[in-house]
């Protein structure tokens, strides 16, 4: 529709408030309780407009066609400036002390000329709560506005905050109105990032110092890939806030991204390479890069001559970005010679990689996660996204806030069970047969879509065959849940008109995880709710911030960049030609397989890249002993870990907020990472490091940036084709696959067919068989490990932030049963023996687990979760099975 503003003609959308049509006509009116971001409220009435002679508030006026609006109506302007002047006179006149750029507030009084003399607020003196390591609250600065209640409520899905008191004493509180630590608040900073007044505020914006740049970056957690923009003072981060245009987190965060930044200034930052001179015993040492990088390529090219290329294994890094881990296996495989290289996704994605690949056709989630929004009933089954992937388990609660149904498949009382339509808590090692179950009961009830099944689907007759075998009954029976519980999930799935499948780690890290994820693919396939307009599909929730890019980069024994044979020659061929040396055939080990190499004495050199083996990978008694039975060990990390304390060489690395290229998110979407900080010290980018040791070893990698080396894995593989950094930059995030410069990528996949091998979506009939690790007598209780929202993975950076004073240390989570029975209390020290060996932890009684089960996470070293975890890997993926040992309890 048309309208005008100050005789400004311009044009909305249908829906547009008065407020949308002043900032498209380039008008400017102040505005208090409105945020683009939340339902609007129009209660502080400072942006008041005139529209045929009347004073309307802009933000909550919907625009119509014809109408006649002024900004600069002296009635509306009085109004407005009268609102302010009566809610200035409640605070105090050092609320003008906030920078203008971090105030609304400050922004509104310049407009008005309001000044100091209109405030007075001396009598309210409710004073400060710094209780909460990264919300500040002062509360006399608080205008009672509601944003930052709104945004708990509307956009984190928390509910922790209310407004208190009445009339001037009308307060923002925490919770009950203890202290904002005792509160539920989760840390996402969104209430701060909100507020117009500067009454909520965080520590770099406390200080009223300047910021000296913002650098716009993807966050370098989790696989969400938030869009985030760093502010930084005198080379340290100052502050992280959402951006709020972005694509995957539309102006929200979590605490990890949005405050745990502190890592990069840690004392404990490597700074120089280090060496040990004198044999394994001897201690590290700092030294130069030309000694370090001399005495790595010299004694790899030792090993290389001597043991053959393959007695050279490199693990390629999640963390690092695509460009990294293109080079890094092109220095596998063009300098070094092997195909030994992997990456982190064999720990945690693997079956997905291979499950999805099968079943559809790529190696990805088959939808964008805006796909999301047009849901009516999402099935999560092994995913914990409030604690692994806040910001689209925020996304979720409102969904279901919204009307959208739930079903939770989880053996744990997930934050998001409690709000399920239905919650299967099954036990863990049993998704196979549960979904088996429900895929019975799609095709006995009639929910199959039979047209789909006929004509974009394969392997119903021998799936129908199988599910003989899982009535609803034996399928409930063996998950340990009520049949009806069941049955009750697939009507909800099966009634659903776009249903979605959001799935994680507890599908993917079983003795048994790719047949996980191909039963799960089957419910999306006998929907009929994969491939087709309005879709959601299947969207597998990616850990890493570069998880998906560093196998989509080829940093995989078996792949060339983009999922490529390694054993296809013509493939091999093509990257033979454009890095002019032969492509090595034979596809290389696995990380397990490269540990039980080096235990044999095939493999003798590890090169890891930013992962950090010795604590995060399982049974890590056995990867010490791999490590020791190398020659030679190098690690690059931002701080010595576990792993880098067994190396030989270590060489100091950045991170992502002081490095140039790209991530890939769980969705497939390739953003940009772009530095906002110098490194400290000597350390480099994992890019230089790559490059410089090549050309020590008298190579040359090529791709003298990030972009060219971007540019060069567009050239050879067809579903990057279409991406570079000058693109993302003008064009911002693309999809993969993304074939050609004038191409948008592709969010929902295989529209038109599948990517299979006769372009239908394979149904796959595969039987239920029991996790690798049985409790028995000895060993009765099952441990199951995953994530806790405010730590991440090794810890390394999280732990070194004030997130500790979030969570100090790792517990154990037990059900209050358990406890009673064993006589444990909160708080108790247990020992957790394994088949392998026992760790001491602090109990946490919990029923968020069931009875006979227990959860932890593998944050902290000092209680090394990984000594325990079974040594069973999955045989196709060799993903090992971290959600599934038996292990004893005995109180210390
Ligand atoms: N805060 C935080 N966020 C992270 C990380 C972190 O360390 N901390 N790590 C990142 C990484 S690397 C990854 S891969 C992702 C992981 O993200 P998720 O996969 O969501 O995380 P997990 O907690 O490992 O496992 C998910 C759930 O699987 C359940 N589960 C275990 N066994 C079974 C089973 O047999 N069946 C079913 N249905 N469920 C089961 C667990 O109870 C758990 O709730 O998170 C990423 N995000
Ligand atoms: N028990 C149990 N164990 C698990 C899991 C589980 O569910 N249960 N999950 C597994 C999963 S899914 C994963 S992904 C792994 C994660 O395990 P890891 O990959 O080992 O853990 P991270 O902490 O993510 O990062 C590893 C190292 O990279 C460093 N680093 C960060 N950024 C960079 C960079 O840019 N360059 C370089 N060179 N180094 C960098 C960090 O300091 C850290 O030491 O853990 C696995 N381990
Ligand atoms: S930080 Fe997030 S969770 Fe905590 S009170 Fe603010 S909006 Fe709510
Ligand atoms: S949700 Fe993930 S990507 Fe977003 S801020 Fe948190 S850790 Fe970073
Ligand atoms: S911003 Fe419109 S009434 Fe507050
Ligand atoms: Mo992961």
């Amino acid at each position: 529709m048309r309208l005008s503003v100050n005789d400004v003609s311009v044009e909305v959308a249908g829906g547009a408030s008065v407020l949308d049509a002043v900032k498209a006509a380039g008008a400017v009116v102040p505005t208090l309780c409105y945020d683009e971001r939340l339902t609007p409220q129009g209660s502080c009435r400072v942006c008041l407009v005139g529209v045929k002679g009347r004073a309307m508030p802009a933000c909550t006026t919907p625009a119509a066609q014809g109408m006649a609006v002024r900004t600069d109506d002296p009635a509306a302007r009085r109004s407005a400036q009268l609102a302010l002047e009566l809610l200035v006179s409640q605070l105090p006149a050092r609320a003008l002390d906030v920078p203008a750029d971090r105030s609304e507030l400050v922004r509104a009084c310049q407009h008005f000329g309001v000044t100091a003399s209109r405030f007075d607020g001396a009598t309210r003196n409710a004073g400060v709560d710094h209780s909460h390591p990264y919300v500040k609250l002062d509360r006399d600065l608080c205008i009672a506005c509601n944003r930052c209640v709104r945004m708990c409520a509307e956009v984190q899905g928390t509910f922790a905050l209310s407004l208190a008191g009445r009339g001037f004493d009308t307060l923002v509180v925490a919770g009950t109105g203890g202290p904002w630590m005792s509160s539920p608040c989760v840390a996402c900073g969104g209430c701060v990032d909100t507020c117009p007044s500067g009454a909520l505020s965080e520590p770099g914006l406390l200080d009223p110092r300047p910021i000296s740049w913002t650098t716009t970056t993807t966050c370098g957690y989790c696989g969400v890939g938030c869009t985030l923009r760093v502010h930084v003072r005198d080379n340290e981060v100052a502050a992280i806030t959402p951006v709020h245009a972005a694509p995957v987190n539309r102006g929200h965060a979590c605490v990890k991204g949005r405050f745990a930044h502190a890592f990069t200034r840690s004392r404990d930052r490597l700074t120089t390479p280090l060496i040990r001179r004198g044999g394994r015993k001897s201690p590290l040492e700092p030294t130069s890069w030309d000694e370090a990088l001399t005495v790595v390529a010299t004694r790899l090219a030792a090993i290389r001559d001597r043991h053959g290329p393959d007695a050279i294994g490199m693990i390629s890094s999640a963390r690092a970005t695509n460009e990294e881990n293109y080079l890094a296996q092109k220095f596998a495989r063009a300098v070094l010679g092997t195909n030994n290289v992997d990456n982190c996704s064999r720990l945690c994605h693997a079956p997905s990689a291979v499950g999805l690949t099968a079943s559809f056709g790529y190696a990805g989630g088959t939808n964008s996660v805006d796909d999301l929004d047009g849901t009516d009933c999402i099935l999560i089954a092994g995913a914990n996204p409030t604690e692994a992937h806040p910001v689209i388990g925020a996304r979720i609660k409102q969904l279901v806030l919204r009307g959208a149904r739930l079903v939770v498949i989880d053996p744990r009382r997930i934050d998001l069970a409690e709000m399920a339509d239905v919650y299967v808590q099954a036990k863990p090692g049993s998704n196979v047969a549960v979904f088996n179950g429900i895929a019975r009961v799609l095709l006995d009830e009639g929910y199959a879509d039979e047209e789909f099944l006929r004509t974009r689907a394969s392997g119903l007759a021998e799936l129908t065959d199988l599910l003989r075998d899982y009535p609803v009954d034996h399928a409930a029976r063996v998950a340990g849940v009520q049949p009806e519980t069941l049955t009750m999930a697939a009507r909800l799935y099966g009634t659903a008109r776009r249903p979605a499948i959001v799935y994680g780690l507890g599908i993917t890290e079983h003795a048994h995880g790719t047949d996980g994820v191909r039963t799960l693919a089957n419910l999306a396939i006998l929907k009929g709710a994969v491939g087709t307009p309005g879709c959601c599909g299947v969207l597998s929730m990616r850990g890493q911030n570069n998880v998906q890019g560093a196998s989509d980069m080829g940093a995989l024994p078996d792949m060339l960049p983009g999922y490529q044979h390694i054993t296809n020659a013509d493939v091999r061929a093509r990257f033979a030609r454009h890095w002019g040396v032969s492509v090595p055939e034979r596809p290389g080990l696995r990380i397990l397989e490269m540990f039980e190499a080096a235990i044999a004495g095939r493999v003798r050199a590890m090169y890891v890249i930013g992962e950090d083996i010795a604590q995060t990978d399982p049974d890590s008694g056995n990867v010490r002993k791999a490590l020791a039975a190398c020659d030679l060990v190098v690690s690059h990390d931002l701080f010595l870990s576990r792993t880098a304390h067994l190396a030989d060489v270590v060489f100091p690395a950045v991170s992502f907020l002081e490095k140039d290229g790209t991530f890939v998110n769980f969705d497939r979407r390739v953003q940009r990472v772009r530095p906002a900080l110098t490194p400290p010290g000597q350390a480099k980018p994992d890019f230089d490091i790559l490059q410089l040791l090549a050309h020590t070893m008298g190579a040359e990698l090529g791709c003298p940036t990030p972009a060219d080396a971007l540019a060069e894995c567009a050239t050879l593989t067809p579903t990057f084709a279409g991406i570079s950094h000058a693109r993302l930059d003008r064009d911002g995030p693309l999809h993969w696959p993304c074939r050609a410069e004038d191409q948008p990528g592709e969010g929902r996949l295989y529209l038109d067919s599948f990517a299979t091998h006769d372009g239908r979506a394979a149904l796959a009939a595969r039987p239920y068989l029991p996790p690798g690790e049985q409790p028995d007598a000895a060993f009765p209780y099952v441990l199951i490990t995953g994530r806790r929202l405010v730590h991440y993975n090794s810890g390394s950076m999280s732990r070194r932030t004030p997130n500790m004073e979030l969570r100090p240390r790792e517990v154990l989570d037990l059900h209050p049963d358990d406890g009673a029975r064993l006589r444990i209390a909160d708080g108790n020290l247990v020992e957790v023996t394994s088949r392998r060996t026992a760790v001491t932890f602090s109990v946490h009684l919990t029923d968020t687990v069931a009875p006979g089960q227990l959860f932890t996470s593998f944050n902290f070293p000092d209680t090394p979760t990984n000594a325990l975890t079974s040594d069973v890997a999955e045989t196709v993926t060799g993903c090992p099975e971290y959600k599934v040992t038996a292990v004893s309890l005995r109180p210390v």
